[in-house]
């Protein structure tokens, strides 16, 4: 059966689209909106499909029902052979006709009276393939309509970017914003060259990705950095690189102090390092001691400060952070995220842990994961800045500052 697809931008106009091509004998096996809406939405409109065969197609195929439809009595004019004559007499059902030419099984003898007709048969296997074959399509491509539901009308070259985008976890409004963005720009022959498609889409990740600006030391008050997020993605080691690395605070006055005496392997964590790296550390059982913490080193330049993680679900230890946030007065609060989370949970958590505008997002463990459009899209979404990444368990040089273009060039890795 042949399956054609016409698309316009009113059902009308695929509809008429349909009747010229397919002529007044057209079968509609189906009908959907084309979801636009977009933030690009360049055309401000939706476009329709329909899907549609002609009646000879179905006719062909649905002996069966030919003849129940006989079987019944109706009126119903057959027409025969390739001379076009009209009989009133159903033609065999083709089940029966198959049955009849299948030859038998090996070792059985065939009925007396039944003939093999070897070369019919074999061109209804192929006609049998072929419709296979074409369901086969049809159903692949309701399946790829309800993955991809918010996919817009796009040439077969571009669909294939937005489906790569969609798989590595973009968002798909996200997906779809940036290839309308290429199709509303470039023309044919440019949107079929993908390392064109390729850098416009690296720019255009790059953009959307807000990188929080490198701390400035005044020389004066320290600056005061607090790490907070949930547990276990890698809040005291980032602390541990940066106070250590001499691409950041390695070389500067640093003195660290930590208030997640929940767990006594955390304070060891922290006092180990403290000795090997001739650090000073406080360790602050409630906001008043870090409060006195904070004050006690006016003298450095920079002031780290650990806190215990937890889930973005407990509400007593969010509550809990936000008095040692607020006692310790930071300049700047590091939401730290594994990359490795799900979309979803990172989304929770940033919503949960937000804390106004000296807010940092800082993004771990790069090394463990392989898709990374999740990634800028919930940065995206958030539009909280950037500050650090890390990638790697070696203490001080798994980290570097955030960079976009990193991050967009990592996606772009995963599509082309
Ligand atoms: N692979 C990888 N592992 C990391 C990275 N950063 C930290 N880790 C590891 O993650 C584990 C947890 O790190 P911590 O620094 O203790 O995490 P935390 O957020 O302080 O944990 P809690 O204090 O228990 O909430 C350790 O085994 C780290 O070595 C990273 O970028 N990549
Ligand atoms: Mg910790």
């Amino acid at each position: 059966m042949k399956v054609k697809k016409y698309t316009a931008a009113s059902m009308r106009e695929a509809l008429e689209k349909m009747k010229r091509d397919l002529g007044t004998g057209a079968v509609i096996l189906g009908t959907r909106k084309i979801s636009r809406g977009g933030l690009l939405d360049f055309l401000g409109r939706e476009m329709f499909e329909v899907t549609a065969t002609t009646e000879d197609n179905v006719l062909a195929t649905s002996g069966a029902s030919r003849t129940a439809r006989a079987a019944a009595g109706s009126r119903v004019s057959y027409t025969v052979g390739d001379s076009g004559a009209v009989a009133t007499t159903p033609p065999e059902d083709f089940g029966r006709i198959l049955s009849r030419q299948t030859p038998p099984a090996p070792g059985r003898k065939q009925p007396a009276g039944v003939k093999v007709h070897s070369r019919a048969g074999s061109s209804n296997v192929r006609e049998l393939k072929q419709e296979l074959k074409d369901l086969r399509s049809v159903v692949g491509e309701m399946a790829e309509q309800m993955r991809y539901q918010r996919m817009p009308a796009l040439p077969p070259v571009l669909r294939d970017v937005y489906k790569k985008l969609v798989d590595i976890e973009l968002e798909e409004q996200t997906a779809g914003d940036l290839i309308q963005k290429i199709y509303a720009r470039f023309g044919e022959k440019e949107y079929n060259d993908m390392e064109l498609v390729e850098k416009y889409l690296i720019e255009e990740i790059t953009g959307m990705i807000p990188v929080a600006a490198p701390p400035r030391l005044t020389g004066k008050d320290p600056l005061v950095v607090l790490f907070a997020g949930p547990s276990g993605v890698g809040k005291t080691t980032c602390l541990a690189k940066l106070a250590t690395n001499k691409r950041f605070f390695g070389e500067k006055r640093v003195a660290m102090v930590t208030a997640d005496t929940y767990r006594v392997a955390a304070t060891q964590q922290l006092g180990t390092f403290s000795e090997i790296a001739d650090i000073p550390l406080e360790i602050a059982h409630s906001p008043r001691d870090i409060t006195r913490a904070v004050k006690r080193h006016q003298d450095k330049e920079v002031i780290l400060i650990d806190t215990p993680g937890g889930s973005q679900f407990n509400d007593k230890m969010l509550s809990e952070l936000k008095d040692f946030v607020t006692a310790a007065a930071p300049d700047e609060v590091h939401l730290v995220l594994s990359v490795n989370a799900k979309p979803s949970d990172m989304q929770h958590a940033i919503r949960r842990f937000r804390a106004g505008r000296n807010m940092r997002l800082l993004l771990t463990k790069f090394d463990e994961t392989l898709t990374f459009g999740s990634v800028a899209g919930v940065v995206r979404d958030a539009q909280v800045p950037l500050s650090y990444l890390t990638f790697g368990q070696e203490v001080p040089e798994d980290i570097e500052p955030a960079n976009a273009g990193k991050i967009a060039k990592l996606v772009a890795g995963n599509v082309f």
